[in-house]
């Protein structure tokens, strides 16, 4: 996963070298247990992986949606620390740990995140954060946004991430919002270009 990850996170960011930026290191989402990039995932992010991550679910049934943000500042990756605020909600996971001396990568992957900073107190080392939505959809879908910012949120549970050189802190929490059920859309899509396509047909009619 790492390597996929990485060039899917440089495709997206066009990462360049910067020692003191904020850099998205990776990012991935699992969808049903696909992961990194699945089908139905927008990017709304800038060049320091700051803003959302949004995942249309369809299909009547449980989902499961994970995030997974490995954000990196300064000329070293080992001195950030990370935690949480509030608490998370119903179907909500998470973790903190360390993208490679702990297991966030691998339950990443697997889709089942830990709930727990796997970073002691007091100590520092690189860190990435997770969020995960697990959900039943009858009809229509759900969207699930992840958003990340240098401000702090009013939501209910998100998890952070401070970086020591730069004293940097990265916030990280999701939404999850039922989305109008697409036959009508399309019905109502339908309509319109059918409106669209007969009108200058009638009007070329008339000229002649
Ligand atoms: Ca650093
Ligand atoms: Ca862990
Ligand atoms: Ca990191």
């Amino acid at each position: 996963m790492k390597k996929s990850l990485i060039a899917a996170a440089s495709l997206l960011l066009g990462l360049s070298v910067d020692a003191s930026a904020l850099t998205l290191f990776e990012v991935g989402i699992n969808l049903d247990g696909d992961q990194p990039t699945p089908a139905g995932v927008t990017y709304s992010i800038d060049a320091s992986g700051l803003g959302s991550v949004s995942v249309l679910v369809s299909g009547a049934g449980l989902h499961s949606v994970l995030g997974y943000f490995d954000f990196d500042a300064g000329s070293r990756p080992d001195d950030e620390s990370g935690g949480t605020s509030g608490a998370p909600g119903a179907g909500e996971s998470w973790e903190i740990d360390d993208p490679f001396g702990g297991d966030i990568n691998a339950n990443f992957v697997d889709g089942a995140l830990d709930d727990s900073n796997g970073i002691a107190a007091g100590t520092l080392a690189d860190v990435a954060l997770a969020l995960g939505r697990s959900f039943m959809v009858s009809g229509g879908g759900s969207r699930v946004t992840f958003f990340t910012s240098l401000e702090a949120p009013e939501a209910p549970f998100y998890l952070w991430q401070l970086d020591g050189e730069s004293d940097t802190t990265v916030y990280l929490w999701s939404t999850v919002a039922s989305v109008p059920q697409p036959g009508s859309l399309a019905l109502l899509a339908m309509g319109l270009v059918a409106l669209g396509a007969v009108r200058p047909r009638r009007q070329s009619l008339r000229r002649s």
